[in-house]
């Protein structure tokens, strides 16, 4: 009977979601993955619709109601009955009918696991699932992450089994207070798209392991940072082996840091020279005890804003960029390698030396590639628009975002900035906000860039913006000639300005539908856009402290907003149409401006 009582009052309970929030993932539980041997759990699983979230309401992870006499009652879902789907995906571009389907979805499947070894502990991974994912595992709850395009780590080793049952229900909804809020201009794409796996560790592993060339302008030291999982002692062993490095250090209470003399090849776009990096932790009395392992391929590279200036290995440097979202006609947020080598590949054609990869955390393949083919990125987390800038909670999300990317992505040399959001109007609550973020970013990673895309002070037509104190670099949103018709207007921003850092336009762009055609003054035109690049271009190429740009944008992508007819659903301001297959005029006149500078 109390079972049966319990059953009902499930249905009545408002606040069902209160007994899902603990096991939260945060930055704090992420773990160093580099060279770890993953165990996938991709591919096929059970799932089902699950618009009124009928799954925590009823608990369908107890998997079933037995009362004290051993009577059970119906339940409403039957896993191995369910359809299927391939994992990682974005659901919305699976099934036509779920194209615009924003709200919970349940995942799940069976696998067999091989059990842990005593002493190993084993985390489940998921890449990304946005925006809530709550995972239950073996009839128990587990844990739930915030954040739609950074990693969750889950130590599961006292959940798993022989044979297991995991559950996720996925929760999609777009609501004001989360990081991005719910109205932004790109689709709101839903599902778990990035890699599940699981991962096998020692008791003792790394946690957080850094290395990067030491920023003293010498280029003649690399330094290593590590963290463990424990706050002990313990020796850690750093190989370079093409540089000859082989170096032991002390870790002690958990954390560890060297700096070894050594004269790497410099990373750079032209040349994109990596180094395989191995850190291997052996016990304090013993070095041949191993206690973990863990390798990365690493660039070694410099990148300062000194006078105005941006200097790239001691040398100042221009940056030739494109914005780009990620989004792909097929997959939606999930990429193929294929399409983001194709991306990287057009920048390049374009002349680019710098991507500017918005709103939020893309793939960390995103970065690796880069990394490979040598082209430097710009990160930003999603504080987009008008978030709770002065909801605690609201903060707490968009700083621990923040943290995973750069946890994720900070061995990355192709990666110079770390931007902290994107056109947010000028407040006292955004500002410290947005601040907070400006700091934790500079503490987490002293030698990268901290930057964010803001706004012009349209009244006084002036580069102006408190937050700009807290930034090395000044990224600004103009779309003169678009949105702000008075073209001339743009000169006279740029007269009235006087910023002691280097800038760079982030933003800005015309929309055209490919091949449609009429003169510069009709909106939406090839003409119209190709004329915006001509005097936007003729414009920034005069003005000294630009140093560098990323208009808006690579290719056309989809857009919930975009409702005209020229548009249909998709924001047309890339310089290619959305399937990449047409380049539009305005790209050969990027193209021509960027190829003179680097000639
Ligand atoms: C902006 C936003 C970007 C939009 C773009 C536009 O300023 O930062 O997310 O897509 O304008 O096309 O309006």
């Amino acid at each position: 009977m109390a079972e049966k009582r319990k059953y009902l009052s499930d249905i009545h309970l408002e606040d069902y979601t209160a007994q899902y929030e603990t096991g939260y993932a945060t930055a704090d539980n992420v773990i160093f993955t580099g060279g770890r041997y993953k165990e996938s759990l991709d591919g096929i699983w059970q799932y089902a619709v699950d618009q009124y979230d009928t799954c925590l309401r009823q608990k369908w992870f107890n998997e079933g109601y037995t009362d004290a006499n051993g009577l059970t009652f119906p339940v409403d879902y039957s896993f191995d009955q369910w359809p299927t789907i391939n994992l990682p995906c974005c659901w919305n571009n699976v099934k036509e009918e779920y194209h615009l389907y924003e709200c919970p979805m349940v995942f799940t499947r069976k696998f067999g696991y091989l059990e842990a070894a005593k002493d190993e502990r084993v985390f489940l991974r998921i890449g990304a699932a946005n925006y809530i994912v709550r995972v239950f595992m073996n009839k128990q709850y587990v844990g739930m992450h915030r954040g739609g395009s950074t990693p969750a780590f889950w130590d599961v080793t006292e959940f798993l089994q022989k044979d297991n049952r995991i559950i996720l229900s996925v929760d999609g909804t777009r609501r004001p207070e989360q990081v991005p809020t719910e109205n932004t201009d790109w689709f709101n794409y839903c599902g778990v798209y990035r890699e599940i796996e699981l991962i096998r560790v020692p008791k003792v592993h790394v946690k957080d392991f850094s290395c990067n060339l030491v920023n003293d302008g010498f280029f003649d030291k690399i330094e290593a940072s590590v963290t463990i999982s424990e706050e002990t002692d313990a020796l850690a062993n750093l190989t370079i082996e093409e540089l000859g490095v082989n170096e032991v250090f002390q870790i002690k209470g958990g954390v560890g840091k060297v700096i070894t003399i050594s004269e790497p090849e410099l990373w750079s776009p032209e040349n994109p020279k990596l180094y395989n990096v191995k850190l291997e932790i052996t016990a304090e009395d013993n070095i041949n005890e191993v206690l973990d392992c863990v390798s990365d391929e690493i660039g070694f590279r410099e990148i300062k804003s000194i006078d105005g200036k941006i200097w790239l290995n001691g040398k100042e440097i221009f940056l030739r960029g494109i914005s780009c979202h990620e989004d792909s006609v097929v997959g939606g947020k999930m990429l193929t390698d294929e399409e983001r080598i194709e991306n990287i590949k057009i920048a390049k054609e374009l002349g680019c030396n710098f991507m500017r990869v918005a709103h939020y955390p893309h793939h960390e393949n995103m970065s690796k590639l880069a990394d490979k083919m040598g082209i430097l990125l710009w990160e930003e987390v999603p504080v987009y628009w008008a978030i709770k800038f002065s909801r605690q909670a609201t903060y707490d999300d968009a700083e621990n975002q923040l943290k995973e990317m750069i946890l994720r992505d900070r061995n990355r040399a192709s990666v110079i900035i770390w931007s902290v959001g994107n056109e947010n109007a000028d407040s006292d609550e955004r500002l410290e906000f947005m601040s907070g973020l400006a700091k934790c970013a500079k503490a987490l990673d002293p030698t990268r860039l901290i930057s964010a895309a803001c706004l012009v002070d349209g009244e006084l037509n002036i580069i102006a913006d408190r937050l700009a104190d807290y930034l090395d670099v000044i990224g600004i949103n103009e779309y003169y000639g678009w949105y702000n018709p008075d073209f001339a207007r743009l000169p006279q921003l740029f007269e009235n300005s006087h910023p002691d850092k280097p800038v760079i336009i982030t933003e800005f762009g015309a929309d055209a539908m490919s091949h449609h055609h009429g003169t510069k003054d009709d909106k939406g035109t090839e003409e119209c856009q190709a004329d915006v690049y001509e005097k936007q271009i003729e414009a920034i190429r005069q003005i000294s402290y630009i140093k560098g740009m990323t208009p808006w944008i690579l290719y056309d992508f989809q857009c919930p907003r975009r409702t005209a007819f020229i548009q249909n659903y998709y924001n047309r301001k890339g310089l290619l149409n959305e399937d990449k297959t047409y380049r539009k005029p305005a790209f050969y006149i990027l193209q021509k401006f960027y190829k003179g500078l680097q000639d």
